[in-house]
């Protein structure tokens, strides 16, 4: 499977429009027997907690770096992948610093995502209890064209450290009480778990998209039924008229 990949630089940010304008996001896009989904999702959380490795192991298969450099603002990759034979997922990954001084910009951010990655360091407690305010702030910012909240997977990130400060009960009671999909636990270090999240966030999503689509392939059917019926009663008429035993004329037939 060949995915097509790239990263447009944080500076180009200035003009989000021009990223809405290459990307329609949302529903499906039939291009031959193909259908592409345009789907933006968002990595957050805390500082230090492994997002811009994550994007880099996952978008670019870039070795581990210990090193940290923290993000300015935003940064964001693309990747193209084929979900199945008759669907192709293109992404859009926004990674955002977690940074308290970028908050202010998170409504712009969010705009338009369809599903986000929720980002914990296992290791960090305090990375843990921050989790809440980082949810409610999405909650308030972006939800989905029909009104409900994005789907949200939570990632409990650096399980290869041996010291674990937050227990899989509290995580558990975290993911119902916030109505969160679910939560894995990865090891950018040791590349565990990370295709694996995303797939499990891209089924929720694909659910939701097409929980979406479905009154409006609905309205559709409906609406060729009826054009056929129309046309299967005019047929009659003008059958009938031509017959001569019909009170309706040509014309009204027509009109129906
Ligand atoms: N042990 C271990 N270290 C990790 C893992 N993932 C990331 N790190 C390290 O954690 C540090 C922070 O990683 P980043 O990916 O830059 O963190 P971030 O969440 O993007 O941070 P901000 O951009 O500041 O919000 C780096 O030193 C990484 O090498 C992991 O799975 N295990
Ligand atoms: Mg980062």
């Amino acid at each position: 499977m060949k995915n097509e990949v790239g990263r447009v630089s944080s500076t180009m940010l200035s003009s989000d429009e021009s990223v809405e304008s290459s990307f329609h996001l949302g529903g499906g896009v039939m291009s031959g027997q193909v259908k592409d989904y345009f789907f933006k999702l968002l990595v957050i959380g805390d500082v230090c907690v492994g997002k811009t490795s994550f994007v880099d192991r996952y978008v670019y298969n870039k070795e581990f770096d210990s090193t940290y450099k923290t993000t300015i603002g935003v940064d964001f990759a693309i990747k193209s992948l084929k979900w199945s034979e008759t669907e192709r997922i293109r992404l859009q990954l926004w990674d955002l610093s977690g940074q308290e001084r970028f908050s202010s910009l998170t409504r712009v951010y969010y705009r338009d995502a369809i599903g986000c990655l929720l980002f914990f360091d296992l290791s960090r407690a305090e990375t843990f209890r921050t989790l809440g305010k980082w949810k409610k702030d999405l909650d308030l910012k972006v939800h989905l064209p029909s009104g409900r909240v994005v789907p949200c997977l939570l990632i409990a990130n650096k399980c290869d450290l041996e010291d674990r400060a937050v227990s899989e009960e509290e995580i558990d009671a975290f993911c119902s009480k916030h109505g969160l999909i679910g939560w894995i636990e990865t090891s950018v270090k040791n590349d565990q778990n990370i295709s694996e999240s995303i797939r499990t966030l891209l089924t929720s999503v694909l659910e939701e998209v097409k929980k979406e689509e479905e009154p409006l392939e609905r309205e559709k059917r409906q609406r060729n039924t009826y054009i056929s019926l129309n046309k299967e009663i005019a047929k009659h008429y003008r059958e009938q008229t031509s017959a001569g035993c019909c009170s309706l004329g040509g014309d009204k037939a027509e009109i129906l």
